[in-house]
């Protein structure tokens, strides 16, 4: 126990009536959403570096937070374990994520760092058999350190490809050990400034290889959980290569991974994207390359991926309509890739806002269950493709653009444009909302 969080008694469902800001309204992890406990649905995670290991800075100022585990030595980084595990027990959090330099101080070299993870992921799988806190996801943090700023995987440098190699197979090991149910690359550093520098087929291929290479020792060492990658179009580099699903779905394809490997989509990522965060559940789920979730959204008026927590139903409900007619996280879940605003410096400002997004995802959650049992988007779908029913049109599809074109004339056929009815279906969704 670090006493961080030493007021704060562990939140309850306590209805919409309930008062006080430190309680679910809607978020009931026992009550049944098509047929599973609503904790089993949504499978939320706290993000270890949002919430313990950053410091509160922006481009113009430095370290806003003033924990007590801000240190770079074990004993600050076990202090820090403590306190993230009190936060899980506070909101009955059943996962969370990590990076290795989220979890242990920076080495001075690689036997260093390895020494401090194996450490942490001791201490960590102890507490985890006394709480029951289970793992989302383990990954590396390949973007931050300078040996980075040109890539990991696609480095000009052979040894920072071998560095990064070593780090992952390293964070594998951890998150194999922890029992986590994926594990996650997000490219941060994989892509270019410019191209006068960059040979870009050489660093695509390379990094191609790495990943084939995550896949095998996942096999290698008998790891049961899934390869996600998380698609982001930029920031911090300019051009990154794993943009969207769409151009992710496209490279595993070419080397042969999409049977292997699955997407990690996130609410900002999908906004820098140009999607909408919905339109990239609902492709990843049509590739079948649907993994997980990070869930946050972006200030609108910044244009920057801000990470804040969710605070829209509407949005989110649209989100969960899609993963819920995929047929709902397997491996996967809500991990709050999310952090506080920098001036948010009191313990109970991290609770509240958990608190705040674990009850908004409910509520769209719920909205999307009701949606579904409803059935009236299922219906106007229905009617709209109806004439794909029609068993002409079916083999249509098996002809050719000669007997189409001897049809059309034949029959005269000549379409009548039929309204798409989109206002009626937004007042509809907003009904459940
Ligand atoms: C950054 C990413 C990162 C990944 C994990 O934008 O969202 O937080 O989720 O490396
Ligand atoms: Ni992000
Ligand atoms: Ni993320």
């Amino acid at each position: 126990m670090t006493g961080y969080f030493q007021d704060i008694a562990p939140v309850t469902y306590q209805g919409e009536a309930g008062d006080g800001d430190l309680a679910f309204r809607h978020y009931d992890p026992d009550e049944i959403v098509l047929g599973k406990r609503m904790e089993d649905q949504l499978r939320f995670a706290v993000a270890y570096w949002h919430s313990f290991a950053w410091p509160g800075g922006d481009p113009f100022g430095g370290q806003t937070f003033d924990r007590p585990w801000f240190g770079d030595d074990m004993a600050h980084a076990r202090m820090k374990a403590d306190a993230a595990f009190e936060l899980f027990r506070i909101l009955g959090q059943p996962f969370f994520c990590f990076h290795d330099a989220d979890v242990r101080p920076e080495g001075r070299n690689f036997a260093e760092n390895l020494r401090g993870l194996e450490e942490i992921t001791e201490y960590f799988a102890g507490k985890m058999e006394v709480t029951g806190t289970r793992l989302l996801w383990g990954t590396a943090n390949l973007f931050s350190h300078r040996r980075y700023m040109a890539g990991a995987a696609t480095n000009p440098d052979p040894e920072v490809f071998a560095f990064a190699a070593a780090t992952v197979k390293s964070c594998m090991d951890a998150t194999h050990r922890l029992g986590g149910q994926n594990y996650v690359l997000w490219g941060g550093r994989e892509g270019y400034e410019t191209l006068l520098n960059t040979d870009l087929g050489a660093e695509l291929d390379h990094m191609a290889r790495f990943l084939s290479m995550v896949v095998d020792y996942k096999h290698k060492i008998g790891f049961k959980g899934t390869i996600l990658v998380e698609p982001k179009p930029q920031e911090p580099t300019k051009h990154q290569y794993d943009f969207d699903v769409a151009t992710c779905y496209g490279f595993l394809r070419r080397y042969g991974l999409e049977g292997e490997v699955k997407l990690n989509i996130e609410q900002g990522h999908a906004f820098l994207a140009g999607h909408s965060f919905e339109h990239e559940i609902a492709l990843a789920a049509a590739l079948g390359v649907f993994g997980s979730i990070d869930m946050n959204r972006n200030d609108l008026q910044s244009g920057w991926d801000t990470d804040q927590f969710p605070n829209n139903p509407g949005e989110v409900a649209l989100a969960y309509y899609h993963i819920l007619k995929a047929g709902g996280f397997d491996t996967g879940g809500t991990n709050f890739d999310a952090r506080l605003r920098r001036q948010s410096l009191e313990p109970a400002d991290l609770v509240a806002a958990h608190v705040g997004a674990m009850d908004v995802c409910a509520r769209g959650l719920k909205a999307a269950a009701a949606m579904i049992e409803d059935g009236g988007l299922d219906a106007a779908l229905a009617e709209r493709y109806a004439g794909w029913r029609d068993p002409r049109a079916q083999a249509m599809l098996g002809s050719d653009l000669d007997s189409i074109a001897r049809r059309v004339l034949e029959e005269d056929i000549n379409p009548a444009p039929r309204s798409g009815r989109q206002e009626r279906l937004e007042n509809y969704v907003n009904r459940f909302v």
